[in-house]
């Protein structure tokens, strides 16, 4: 190779080079391209070995030149800036591979597991509104204004009122679902409804100010108290086991005559021996609140007590995760402590 043909392939190399940026290449390619030990840069560089010393000095100050323009490019290319600040970015806390996996939380996997549990029965699903009328809420579910039972259930207000005056609270039950369909539909009837519920109540290890409901409800012919009893054992035993026994209690709510609490068997006793924290070693566990549908409910939806009857009853969703998951105290629910979710 002599002199001018060294010159002709040092500007093709830097006719590449200008290709090269203007294609966005990366720079590790472009590197890799002129500057590696087999580069095209690196190449011609070495052919100057058979030169004389005047040429050495003279292409050798040219070509370095231009090694030093693809340098400086190098250093500043901007896939050079992004790796730079890609590594200030790398967050050292991230979990490592294999990722995680997340998993349903307690309180939806009891829910679907009444929701299924119900539906085995014939239950079918509604949902009710959160923001509720003090009307649904308490008057037509044989509340009225100033009845003591109301102060079962404080709630929290808002500072609105519906067309009738009446006030906008935040539901303290699910029941007012029980309204709201009956309004809307005509029996025979077996509904439930899931969801959030609200009352102004002091947090401990059983009670909360926000909890889950489970509401279910049966209206039709020749209802009684045995299709109540029999429908809660089903649910029951299919949740907690065959074993689980149930019994009623004497309760009052002003929606449903005769009222009973439904105890269940205590499912933890045996693992206790004797010194059960869980039912306090009574052997029961009120977990349900139940009866036959008043007829000033049935009323207040139009229909015909002499006609309709039917049943209906409440849980707490949050109580029932407790019993299945083992968890003591309700508030773990709630902290979203991966310790705790993991566990279960
Ligand atoms: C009621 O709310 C009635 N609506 C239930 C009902 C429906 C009775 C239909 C008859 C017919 P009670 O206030 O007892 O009832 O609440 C029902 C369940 O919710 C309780 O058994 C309990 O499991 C749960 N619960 C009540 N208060 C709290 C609270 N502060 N925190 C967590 N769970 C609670």
């Amino acid at each position: 190779m002599n002199r001018q043909e060294w010159l002709s392939k040092l500007s093709a190399l830097k006719s590449d080079f200008d290709r090269a940026v203007s294609e966005k290449k990366l720079s590790q390619d472009i590197e890799r391209d002129f500057l590696s030990k087999k580069g095209s840069l690196s190449l011609l560089l070495r052919e100057l070995s058979s030169f004389s010393i005047e040429e050495k000095k003279e292409l050798g100050s040219l070509g370095n030149d231009f090694k030093k323009s693809i340098l400086e490019y190098l250093s500043a290319s901007p896939d050079n800036i992004s790796k730079s600040k890609v590594s200030s970015d790398l967050d050292l806390t991230l979990c490592g591979y294999p990722y995680p996996h997340g998993s349903v939380h307690p309180i939806t996997a009891t829910t679907e597991k009444i929701i299924s549990s119900m539906s085995k029965l014939g239950f079918s699903l509604e949902y009710g509104p959160l923001v509720e009328m003090d009307y649904f809420n308490f008057e037509a579910l044989n509340f009225p204004p100033d009845h003591p039972a109301r102060d079962m259930q404080d709630t929290f207000y808002l500072p609105h009122k519906d067309e009738r005056g009446s006030d906008y609270l935040l539901r303290t039950h699910t029941s007012p679902v029980q309204i709201r369909t009956m309004q809307s539909r005509k029996p025979p009837l077996r509904v439930i409804s899931t969801g959030k519920v609200f009352r102004s109540e002091a947090v401990d290890a059983s009670h909360s100010f926000v909890f889950h409901q489970l509401e279910g409800f049966c209206a039709d012919k020749n209802i009684s108290m045995s299709d109540l009893k029999w429908t809660m054992e089903s649910f029951i035993k299919d949740m907690f086991g065959s074993a689980a026994k149930i019994r009623f209690a004497p309760s009052y709510f002003p929606f449903v005559e005769p009222g009973a609490g439904v105890e269940v068997s205590c499912v933890f006793c045996s693992s206790h021996k004797g010194k059960c924290p869980v039912c306090k070693s009574t052997g029961w566990l009120e977990l349900i609140g139940a009866g036959m549908i008043h007829p000033e409910v049935f009323k207040a939806c139009g229909y015909d007590p002499m006609e309709t009857s039917g049943f209906a009853f409440g849980a707490g969703i949050d109580r029932f995760a407790m019993l299945l998951y083992g968890i003591t105290d309700m508030r773990q629910l709630f902290e979203n402590d991966l310790r705790v979710l993991k566990n279960l």
